[in-house]
């Protein structure tokens, strides 16, 4: 099916990575949309090509009940009262994912969940290209997927967060993921837990094949009738198996992988290895491509990345840690007989930090909080805690107390935009703190 887009108004709300994307989108089909930022000075405005009409501060009401398709970037809520207006008047909101998905003319592997979508989406990735396939991955990882159509490609893969899966019709992905779902963006969702539940579930929606989390959402599967695979647990078709000191990934009671001899670290990346070793046999793959970069995978960037070995300790760079569960999952991967000196802090989204708790009283640990709600999340295990403004002064006094074996890590289970610009520059200044103080 073509959409036609001329002779309509259109409108693109946000000025960042993703709206820029939709304005030279637009453009090269010879239409001029217009677009709205909330804040006074949006960070890509550099970026917005000349002659494009664009209000700043508020969301402009007469622009938005005028138009005839609205373009939400995935950081704003479709849940303003004023977009919601524009719904109830019949005006189409889309995401950038809706539009891509209409233009797309190669097969799809849609990838989310609350945790390792990043990872599992750069696995498949690298196993595609091995494979010698043109691939294009974008979306939630940070490149627009509509930067994707700019070049021929044989294969696409999209990170998708929850924001982005809001508003998207018509998706249909060769195979669809949902690693996990645990509590994140609560302050985003007004019915809460349920409902961010469901807008992640909605990625299978038109998907060829379903590959489900049977430890997770086995329910789903009473309610569709579709094609799926299942991982998990021990009676689904791909599954980790613990034998004496190694463990495997296996398929159908065949053992694949022996991970244990790889240089994956922590169960939540055997996790993203056995789903990726899924994807890539759905896509026919061949196996042993798939094995070779599964066993030497190292870890992207800010995910619970040693970044510094020294005197024995080791400082480990977590940032990409956004939600209380990434935390916890860090925690679980640490095998040290040490202290751990832990960074947690940030904006917590309205989560409950509180399933954290019996962890923390369990370990050896000194917990450092700092940021937003660095205080609010020092009061959970309040003996073993103390609140710091900011990391730095957090990373200075735990420099003074660390021993050989011990752990620092950075993973603060919250949204860094309290005070950092993102994950990055936070994971950043770990490292290069970590360099100076040990
Ligand atoms: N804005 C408003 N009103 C609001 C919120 C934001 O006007 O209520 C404006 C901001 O002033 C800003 C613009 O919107 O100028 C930014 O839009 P955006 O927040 O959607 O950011 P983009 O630069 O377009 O980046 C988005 C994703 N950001 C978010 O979902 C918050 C990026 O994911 C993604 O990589 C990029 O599109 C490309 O697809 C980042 C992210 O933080 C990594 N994701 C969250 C996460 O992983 O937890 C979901």
């Amino acid at each position: 099916m073509s959409y036609k887009y001329s002779g309509k108004k259109i409108l693109i709300l946000g000025i960042g990575l993703t709206g820029i994307s939709c304005i030279n989108f637009f453009l090269k089909k010879g239409i001029t949309p217009k677009i709205i930022d909330e804040s006074k000075n949006p960070d890509c405005l550099y970026k917005l090509p000349k002659n494009i009409q664009y209000k700043l501060g508020i969301l402009e009401k007469k622009w938005i009940l005028e138009s005839d398709l609205i373009i939400i970037s995935p950081g704003i809520s479709s849940f303003k009262p004023i977009l919601i207006e524009a719904k109830i008047l019949g005006i189409e909101i889309i995401s950038d994912i809706e539009l891509f998905s209409r233009e797309a003319k190669a097969p799809i592997i849609s990838i989310t969940g609350t945790n390792g979508k990043s990872t599992v989406a750069t696995m498949i990735k690298n196993i595609a290209e091995q494979s010698e396939y043109k691939v294009g991955l974008g979306g939630n990882i940070g490149f627009p997927a509509l930067e994707m159509l700019e070049k021929k490609n044989d294969l696409y893969i999209l990170e998708l967060s929850s924001f982005q899966l809001e508003n998207i019709i018509s998706l249909k992905s060769k195979i669809a993921v949902v690693l996990n779902i645990k509590e994140d963006h609560l302050d985003r969702y007004p019915k809460g837990f349920k409902q961010y539940k469901k807008i992640k579930l909605s990625i299978y929606n038109n998907a060829e094949t379903c590959l489900i989390n049977l430890k997770e959402n086995n329910f789903f599967l009473k309610k569709q009738n579709k094609k799926y695979i299942t991982f998990g647990t021990n009676n689904s078709d791909y599954y980790i198996n613990n034998e004496k000191s190694n463990i495997f990934l296996y398929y159908k009671n065949k053992k694949v992988l022996d991970v244990s001899k790889t240089s994956l670290y922590g169960y939540q990346n055997y996790n993203n290895a056995l789903v990726s070793l899924a994807i890539a046999d759905v896509m026919n793959f061949p196996r042993d491509k798939s094995k070779k970069i599964l066993s030497t995978f190292i870890n992207l960037p800010h995910r619970f990345q040693i970044v510094r070995r020294c005197n024995n300790i080791s400082w480990i760079n977590d940032s990409k840690s956004t939600n209380v569960n990434s935390t916890q999952i860090a925690l679980e991967n640490i095998n040290t007989q040490g202290t751990i000196w832990l960074l947690l802090g940030g904006d917590k989204k309205s989560a409950n930090f509180n399933i954290l708790k019996n962890c923390l009283e369990k370990l050896k640990i000194r917990i450092y909080c700092f940021g937003k709600d660095g205080m609010n999340i020092s009061k959970i295990c309040q003996k073993k805690s103390i609140y710091v403004h900011d990391l730095k002064t957090a990373m200075i006094l735990i420099s003074k107390k660390v021993k050989s074996g011990d752990v620092v890590l950075l993973s603060p289970g919250c949204s860094s935009k309290d005070q950092f610009n993102n994950f990055e520059e936070r994971g950043n200044l770990f490292i290069t703190l970590s360099k100076e103080l040990s």
